[in-house]
């Protein structure tokens, strides 16, 4: 007999069993804190070897009651309810919470300082989120969330109780600015998209989303003393599809979306050059005096403001007017790259003077790392890209930097040469080589003292929907959030891309389109 048909059945039986189990068994109940894969990896974990059960009656009390945290609150119910089919109010009387509560609280918070640390700790009867202020308790719900089964992520009712592993977890960020960008010039993406983006930021305590809102190939951002700026500059994308831009209300919607999640708004105008889209709709801004053609291609330098006319600095002022209005948050991004076509002696009084506009409505400048030829105003930022020269002329000017080198920090590099979206000018970027690297020794010299934090920026050239965005980004974004969040000396790739792949079925359930990079052991029941 043909001993492969005589195995056959056997396998089949085995595998046969194996996925009823799967599909049946109760998940074992957690009582190992310290097993927990959370990212990003927090500074200490101990356990206690029990558990919390989420009942019907566990309600959410909130300490201290500002709004804000009151919020926190509403959020961690929201993601509750719809799991558990419980009621889960949030309760903001000083009443003393019984057996079965969870406590968001900013009072006795004194062990923690940092405005986004948190102390979370569970034992059997209850759940408390210790914080100096609500950001600290958001990032707490944050980790809750993860400790949670990842089905939760579904949003629909579970068969079984939810069930918490006791233990305290004290925690607090490295770096204050946590970001990723998105550019919805090259292709743009609606509210809805970015909300989803946001999302993503907040679920790895990222807390900041810089849009990149103007480039050649489309202005985005509704300037009403500019009407033409979205009307024309904005109908097209690379490739010649239709655009698209926000509106001024639309914006505010993804601020407040966005200011929820503790996350800020960070708006880039990009200029003197890179602004082709600006160019097309007013004339009186070309060096010519003449209107160019809209531009669907993808290269870049090629365009630039007429750095010598008063039309162009009321242009900037008006611009610069209207966004700072409508942006909480305390940066304004000015972009300043690769501006070929601009001349390196019009390029600097031009971005001096632009700095000086941005002040004077009560901002602050971020600005890619050219900027730093020119004279830095107090409080400006030179976002590192490309040049570690550019870094050091920052730093020697006594400014702070934010790291985003191409080579390592890009979202819209290819993980390899098969990846089927993205590019590959600075660097091909796997899973691998996004996490191991550290902003505070990238650049000889250069340490975490002139650091403001880390940013990943997506570049959107090849990437035109929701679908590619979520290939570019994830199993990326993670990697990014924990450099900026964790000590370098506590993270490390074999321990971290084991936590990573568990956080595969969180991808799944909250139906994420993801790279399932070959350098991370996903569990086989993700694949
Ligand atoms: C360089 S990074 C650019 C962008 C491109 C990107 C593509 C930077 C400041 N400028 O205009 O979209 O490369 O990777």
């Amino acid at each position: 007999m043909n001993p492969i048909k005589k195995i056959r059945p056997i396998v089949t039986l085995i595998a046969g069993i194996m996925i009823i189990k799967l599909a049946s068994c109760t998940p074992e109940t957690p009582t190992d804190l310290t097993k927990e894969s959370i990212i990003p990896k927090p500074v200490s974990v101990t356990a206690t070897g029990e558990s919390f059960t989420v009942k019907e009656g566990t309600d959410i009390y909130v300490q201290g009651s500002t709004e804000e945290l009151k919020q926190v609150g509403v959020y961690l119910a929201a993601i509750l309810k719809p799991v558990t089919g419980f009621e889960i109010d949030v309760i903001t009387e000083s009443d003393i919470p019984p057996s079965g509560s969870i406590i968001l609280t900013v009072q006795g918070a004194e062990g923690v300082t940092a405005t986004e640390g948190y102390k979370l700790e569970i034992t059997k009867k209850q759940i408390t989120i210790t914080a100096a202020a609500p950001a600290g308790a958001f990032m707490g719900v944050q980790t809750l969330r993860q400790l949670l089964p990842a089905a939760i992520e579904k949003g629909k009712k579970l068969e079984e109780p939810l069930k918490i592993a006791t233990g305290t977890i004290t925690d607090n960020p490295v770096y204050a600015y946590r970001g990723a960008m998105l550019d919805v010039s090259r292709h743009f993406f609606g509210v809805e998209d970015v909300k989803r983006f946001i999302g993503f930021l907040a679920a790895y305590k990222m807390n900041v989303l810089h849009l990149h809102l103007s480039d050649d190939q489309g202005w985005r951002i509704e300037i009403k003393s500019w009407p033409n700026l979205t009307t024309h500059g904005g109908s097209l994308e690379v490739g010649g599809g239709e655009g698209g831009f926000y509106t001024q209300e639309q914006y505010t919607d993804i601020v407040n979306y966005a200011k929820d999640r503790f996350v800020t708004i960070v708006p880039e105008i990009d200029m003197p050059g890179h602004t082709n889209a600006a160019l097309s709709s007013y004339a009186e801004l070309n060096i010519g005096g003449k209107a160019t053609e809209l531009y669907t291609g993808t290269e870049v330098g090629f365009s630039t403001l007429n750095t010598k006319s008063e039309v162009t600095y009321k242009f900037i002022d008006d611009v610069i007017r209207e966004l700072a209005a409508l942006t909480p948050g305390e940066y304004i991004h000015i972009g300043g790259d690769e501006s070929h076509s601009t001349k390196k002696e019009d390029y600097i009084p031009f971005m001096n003077r632009v700095q000086d506009i941005v002040v004077a409505h009560g901002k602050k400048v971020l600005a890619w790392d050219e900027i730093a030829l020119s004279t830095l105003k107090p409080g400006t930022i030179a976002q590192v890209w490309a040049s570690e020269k550019n870094a050091a002329l920052a730093v020697g000017q006594g400014a702070k930097i934010l790291m985003s080198p191409a080579k390592r920090a890009y979202l819209d590099m290819q993980y390899d040469k098969d990846s089927p979206l993205g590019l590959h000018w600075a660097a091909y970027i796997e899973v691998d080589a996004g996490y191991t690297w550290d902003p505070a020794t990238y650049i000889p010299g250069i340490g975490q003292e002139n650091i403001i934090g880390i940013e990943a920026p997506l570049w959107s050239e090849t990437v035109t929907n929701m679908e590619q965005i979520e290939f570019m980004v994830f199993p990326r974004l993670p990697g990014y959030a924990e450099i900026g969040w964790t000590a370098a000396a506590d993270r490390n790739w074999e321990e971290y891309k084991v936590r990573l792949a568990k956080h595969g079925e969180r991808f799944s359930a909250m139906d994420i389109y993801y790279y399932p990079s070959k350098l991370v052991p996903w569990p086989v029941a993700a694949e």
